[in-house]
């Protein structure tokens, strides 16, 4: 399996995010991404390569051209008022108040996300433009024919949403290349999220759509981040009725009740018949993941791979959470190689 991978994710690197009332180094860091390519080299997986640029026309199919303007000029603007700190945002357009969007720097910060946990640093643009572009790449490659492809994506993407960021998340690198395969002439798309964290960034912009199948396993919302979307009576709207399907699970769920909740997912894509298969990957499933409440262990990725090979369908995987650095690698590799030795069968 062909993996597409760019060092520019070493160039967003946020320092701080707030944690049970704690400022604590960020669980979004670099070295994430660094023990997925170790691993996809030391066992093999194939080969490793940089992404195309495919500019940000693709991206803007996905979100706002102010978003992505707010976006890739808010650190020049910070930095011209002296600072050099990461841009976090402190105040949000809830209930009450207007969704209008301020002058400021930091009244636009706000109108543009939905949580603290997404810092602006100075090469947090070229780093998610970057990821964009690795997913993207990939997805050329399944396009051009192939079965598989692994984008190694970060940060990562399935958080935000067409104008906003959060989550540790800029740019929605799966519903990017999502809609290039629909750009490209495929008909319809199925989008398995198996981060542990609800995908509400993809849900959201494909819920009124009936060319993208949007499934999620995920923390129950009731408990879990993002709390305000991911619920199993969500099912879209308009012409995207039925075409949305949550399931999300109790803190302490392992392998049995996830795998499950996966036949479910599976029943529903194998019903929509999708030309091509999108895997939102995040291992945060993991037991020992620090901010996560599921109990997967390394052996059972490789069985989510194998399901997942099952389908039939080309699949393109693109990273996104999982913060167990030391088991990131085998936990995200294990999957694309159960995917691998179940289609050699
Ligand atoms: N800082 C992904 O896995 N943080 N995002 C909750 C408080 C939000 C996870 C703890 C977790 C976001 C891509
Ligand atoms: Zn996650």
């Amino acid at each position: 399996m062909l993996t597409i991978y760019s060092d520019d994710h070493h160039l967003h690197h946020g320092r701080c995010e707030l944690m049970d009332g704690q400022l604590m180094p960020c669980f979004e860091m670099p070295s994430r991404a660094d023990h997925i390519l170790q691993r996809v080299i030391n066992r093999e997986l194939g080969p490793v390569h940089a992404p195309q640029d495919f500019g940000r026309t693709p991206l803007e199919r996905i979100h706002s051209a102010a978003y992505l303007d707010f976006f890739q000029g808010a650190w020049a603007r910070w930095s011209e008022q002296g600072r050099d700190g990461d841009l976090l945002p402190y105040t949000w357009p809830a209930r009450t108040l207007r969704s209008v969007l301020p002058t400021s720097l930091h009244g636009q910060l706000g109108y543009y996300s939905f949580d603290g946990g997404a810092p602006i640093t100075a090469g947090t643009w070229q780093a998610a433009y970057s990821a964009a572009q690795v997913a993207l790449t990939a997805q050329a490659e399944i396009q051009r024919g192939a079965r598989s492809a692994f984008a190694l994506c970060r940060p990562p993407g399935h958080h935000a949403a067409g104008d906003l960021m959060g989550g540790y998340c800029y740019l929605n690198n799966a519903a990017i290349a999502a809609q290039a395969f629909l750009d490209q002439g495929r008909q319809k798309v199925a989008i398995l999220d198996v981060d542990y964290h609800h995908g509400n960034g993809t849900q959201s912009i494909f819920y009124e759509r009936n060319d993208v199948l949007f499934t999620s396993i995920h923390g129950h919302p009731e408990a879990e981040f993002p709390f305000f979307l991911g619920y199993d009576d969500e099912h879209g709207e308009g012409p995207g009725e039925g075409f949305n399907f949550n399931y999300p699970l109790a803190a302490g769920s392992a392998w049995s009740h996830w795998s499950a909740a996966l036949e479910q997912a599976c029943t529903e894509i194998e019903r929509y018949d999708a030309d091509v298969l999108v895997i939102s990957l995040g291992v945060d499933t993991f037991k020992d993941d620090p901010i996560s409440q599921f109990k997967l262990d390394s052996p059972d990725y490789l069985r989510m791979g194998e399901r997942i090979a099952g389908l039939g369908k080309p699949t393109l995987f693109v990273m996104e959470g999982g913060y167990a650095v030391e088991e990131i690698g085998i936990n995200a590799v294990n999957v694309l190689e159960g995917f691998q030795r179940a289609t050699e069968e």
